[in-house]
């Protein structure tokens, strides 16, 4: 199948763009390199050092024998993307192309705006390209299961729900209610989606992704392939922090109390599922909303696995308990559904948490010279007010 990826240069793009070519796909990609300078601005870099994406694919030719093809642009030029699309007639997009960091979306007025422009700008150019070149393309479109906040009810693994509102029924979307206005951006893409969908009756799946840890799959064979692997305090999610942290020998930086739940899985499980999805389309002119992760932990449970995998590895690390930055529940009930892709055959997760733990920390401590410079930016600094 051909499949575009937007975002192609971040940490999954990077990484599905080698799952896919493996398999057979034909693979192309966009990404205007915004992580890379965003990563600099504040003042970090990331945990595994990557090549440019000339030098990715030249490797990844070399190693792998496969050919992908790299567009260096922004998707929020509509001209811009709507050429790079008829150009390549691609039967699927993935699209990871947004501002991601929640932290990063919470710096400032600059950064809020930044955020939302370019993550709804970009979702909106999609639907109208794939409407102008091919409205059969099955659009990927990567959203976040932080869009339900941590509601008292089960989370549903869909886009309406029946209710009654004063004693009368109807069907009304799913309640959502993001934690950081990057949350909140892609409740807005969802939105724009479904009304999308309704209008022009274009194929959809909106993936409701946890966050992901890990620095491998199988196809980075060599350190030319490397991922980004993200770590300071706006860029880097919590697992993959804590081995970061564990390896300079700083506390593990857990965020008050530590209960706060989320529904995590690795970078293979995430290139898998997206493989699967991709594989599986929802019928033509469909809408499907597929959650996306593995196992539930809370922050706390992480740093004390941490901290157990790093003693097996001889690093002896303290977890600390940091004033939270973030303004969120800290202990909460969380039970979201899972049913597409366990329907489509990812019923356990195919890394053991544990084990992926100890690839990840010796993959940083090979880099720990490297990063010694960057210890500033670990500790939390971007508050939420
Ligand atoms: P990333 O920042 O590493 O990758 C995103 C890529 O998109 C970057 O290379 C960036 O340069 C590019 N990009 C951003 N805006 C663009 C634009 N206007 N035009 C072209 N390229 C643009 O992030 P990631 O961790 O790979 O996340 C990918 C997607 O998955 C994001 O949409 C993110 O919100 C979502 N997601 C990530 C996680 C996670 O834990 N990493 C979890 C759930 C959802
Ligand atoms: N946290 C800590 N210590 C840290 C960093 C974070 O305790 O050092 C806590 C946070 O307070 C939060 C939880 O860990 O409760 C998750 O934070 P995170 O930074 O790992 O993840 P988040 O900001 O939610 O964002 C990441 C990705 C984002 C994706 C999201 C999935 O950056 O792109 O959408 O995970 S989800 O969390 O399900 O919304």
């Amino acid at each position: 199948m051909k499949v575009m990826i937007l975002g192609i240069d971040g940490y999954l793009g990077w990484a599905l763009a080698l799952r896919l070519a493996a398999d057979g796909h034909e693979v192309s990609g966009i990404d205007n390199l915004y992580t890379r300078k965003a990563v600099e601005e504040v003042g970090s870099t990331t945990a595994l050092p990557i090549s440019s994406p000339e030098e990715r694919i030249t490797a990844a030719k070399e190693v792998m024998g496969v050919d992908i093809r790299f567009y260096e642009g922004d998707i929020t030029k509509y001209a811009f993307l709507q050429k790079t699309i008829r150009k390549e007639n691609p039967e699927a997009i993935v699209h990871f192309a947004e501002q991601r960091s929640a932290p990063y979306s919470m710096i400032d007025v600059k950064h809020a705006n930044y955020t939302l422009t370019n993550n709804l700008s970009g979702t909106v150019n999609l639907i109208y390209a794939v409407r102008k070149v091919d409205p059969r393309i099955h659009i990927v479109k990567m959203g976040t299961m932080g869009e339900f906040g941590t509601p008292k009810f089960d989370i549903p693994e869909a886009a309406f729900i029946d209710v009654s509102i004063n004693g009368k029924e109807d069907r009304i979307t799913v309640p959502k209610w993001g934690g950081s206005w990057y949350h909140w951006s892609k409740v807005h893409d969802t939105n724009n989606l479904l009304f999308a969908n309704r209008l022009w009756g274009l194929t959809m799946t909106d993936i409701m992704q946890g966050p992901v840890y890990g620095s491998r799959i199988p196809e980075i064979k060599d350190p030319r392939l490397f991922t980004r692997l993200d770590f300071d305090e706006v860029w880097g999610t919590v697992l993959n922090r804590y081995c970061v942290e564990a390896v300079l020998g700083m506390p593990l930086t857990q965020y008050g109390q530590g209960g706060q739940t989320r529904a995590f899985l690795s970078l293979e499980d995430s290139v898998h599922s997206l493989s699967l999805l991709i594989d599986n389309p929802p019928e033509h002119g469909n809408y499907r909303v597929a959650n996306q992760f593995t196992e539930l932990y809370s922050v706390r449970q992480l740093a004390e696995m941490t901290k157990e995998i790093a003693k097996q590895l001889g690093i002896n690390v303290q977890i600390k308990e940091f004033e939270n930055p973030r303004v969120e529940l800290e202990k909460h009930y969380y039970n979201p559904e899972i049913k597409v892709l366990p329907a489509l055959g990812l019923t356990a997760p195919r890394r053991n948490i544990r084990d992926e733990l100890k690839v990840m920390i010796r993959d940083v401590m090979e880099n720990k010279e490297r990063l010694e410079p960057y210890r500033g930016v670990i500790a939390p600094k971007t508050k939420w007010r």
